[in-house]
């Protein structure tokens, strides 16, 4: 049948694409109520992928009851009966881990490298970690009787949509909530690829259900008013957007927004190791990360050799088919967001930043964009102060420690920043000053499922991951 997995007449790959997808609610695949469908597209071919079922408000309904009607027994299972789920969900993961792997790249359009090397093995860490805790949090400092607080309703991006779906799923189970997760439009199948892990891993109906669909899709399960709590990972006009739909309700809210990291490099920083740093925060997942380092911050007197540096190492990144493991620069997620990204990176040349990027030929099909480096930046630049959220990088420079921070601490965001020196005290120093959830020394984009990770100012507020990962889904 059309909502099984068969497989599709040409697949390309280890992975077999259905034709097309359902809606995963209590257990079983199916159509929209109202029967509409959308497509989803290779970003890096703009061949359609499959078909995907796209759910309706009363789709959400069913999906919500679900979950509320699944919420009993679950949260009633002792945690050490949760956590075996969530163990047996995790070693799917692994054992399966080469095809999501595959099927994160075709409909995402990064680098398999990346997906195969850093998203999975993140994925199925989460899925590890949080059920380790699912036993525990009797005992964990939250008091005799945490609860779980009900139907958790979960709204996540395309640039990490397999480790987005496991940083909310993951801890949401392990407390003892359902869930109605909606991926979002242009990246649907690795969420409905994990709906049939769940099934495999005899998960109880309607603990997990999947919905794909567009905004309207999110904000009706935002809307609900049996969801219990709102998880959202996006754009910060989203965001806001949700925060004003959920007030005045009793829902509990987290919210993983946008950012301009810094990325703080001074005059004794071993420069091979910040060049590495530098292109790894930003041109990993093509720019397209919320902690990205997309600020530059250069000490002045050693900003010509550590741009000589960071040409060089930009001329040997290959660009081209995802699924090839020597590729550095995959696709762009969506023509919307490479519209994004090219209306921005217009407007630092018009405002007068001078633009750079290595030779590189772009593939003839499919959403690209060259890595790009802008240097003459100021702080009142539109390129120094919006998320581009793709591979563009604008440089800086600073004088002194105060001064960096000052600049790093100009913006709207604050999720991450990074800091470049050998000297230990210097980091202390610097790190407490930063406006920034996450402060990455030597180092950058290193993820943990035992930390921490969110936002403050615009950045969003609420912390996924580590122990505070596990608050956001518990009464205590
Ligand atoms: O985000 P949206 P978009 C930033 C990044 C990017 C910009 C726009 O700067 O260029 O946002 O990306 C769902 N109620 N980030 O347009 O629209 C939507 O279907 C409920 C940063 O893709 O926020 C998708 O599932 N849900 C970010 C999810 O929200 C709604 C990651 C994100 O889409 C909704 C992504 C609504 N009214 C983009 N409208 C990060 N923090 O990592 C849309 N959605």
């Amino acid at each position: 049948s059309v909502f099984e997995y068969a497989p599709a007449p040409e697949s390309r790959s280890i992975v077999d694409i259905a034709p097309s997808y359902g809606l995963f609610i209590d257990g079983e695949f199916s159509e929209a109520a109202d029967g509409k469908v959308f497509k989803t597209v290779s970003p890096s071919s703009e061949e359609v992928l499959a078909e995907v079922a796209r759910a309706g408000a009363e789709d959400v309904d069913r999906a919500v009851k679900a979950a509320r009607k699944a919420f009993g027994k679950w949260s009633a299972l002792p945690g050490a009966e949760r956590a075996k789920y969530l163990f047996r969900i995790a070693r799917i993961i692994q054992e399966r881990s080469r095809e999501l792997a595959v099927l994160e790249t075709l409909d995402n359009g990064k680098p398999i490298k990346e997906t195969r090397d850093a998203d999975l093995p993140l994925v199925a860490a989460h899925f590890f970690y949080y059920a380790g805790w699912a036993d525990k949090l009797d005992h964990a400092g939250y008091g005799a009787d945490p609860r779980p607080l009900g139907v958790a309703g979960q709204v996540i991006p395309w640039n990490f949509p397999l480790l987005m779906l496991a940083w909310k799923i993951a801890p949401a189970l392990a407390t003892g909530n359902t869930v109605v997760l909606k991926p979002a439009e242009t990246t649907p199948l690795s969420a409905l690829f994990f709906a049939d892990i769940c099934r495999q891993a005899g998960l109880p109906n309607g603990v997990v259900n999947i919905l794909p669909g567009y905004g309207d899709t999110g904000a009706a399960l935002v809307e609900h008013p049996d969801v219990n709590k709102v998880a959202f990972t996006g754009s910060t006009a989203v965001g806001k957007a949700i925060a004003r739909q959920v007030a005045g309700t009793k829902k509990k809210v987290t919210l993983e927004l946008g950012g301009k990291g810094a990325n703080i490099v001074f005059d004794d920083a071993p420069i091979d190791q910040a060049v590495e740093g530098i292109v790894n925060g930003i041109f990993f997942n093509q720019g397209q990360v919320c902690c990205a380092g997309s600020r530059l911050l250069v000490q002045e007197s050693i900003q010509d050799e550590l741009l000589d540096s960071l040409k060089r190492r930009l001329s040997t990144l290959r660009l081209g088919d995802p699924l090839d493991k020597n590729t550095d620069i995959g696709a762009i997620n969506s023509e919307e967001q490479l519209s994004r990204i090219t209306t921005l990176v217009e407007a630092g040349e018009a405002e007068g930043a001078e633009r750079w990027s290595p030779a590189c030929e772009l593939p003839a099909s499919g959403y690209w964009f060259a890595p790009t480096l802008f240097t003459n930046v100021t702080q009142a630049h539109t390129i120094a102060r919006d998320e581009i959220f793709g591979p563009v990088l604008s440089v800086l420079t600073f004088r002194t420690p105060d001064e960096a921070v000052a600049k790093a601490n100009n913006s709207q965001y604050g999720l991450s920043a990074g800091i470049w020196t050998e000297k230990g005290s210097r980091i202390l120093a610097v790190a407490n000053k930063l406006r920034a959830g996450v402060v990455w020394a030597n180092t950058f984009n290193k993820f943990d499922p035992t930390s921490p990770f969110g936002g403050y100012k615009e950045s969003g507020f609420g912390r996924e991951g580590g122990r505070h990962g596990l608050e956001a889904y518990l009464d205590v």
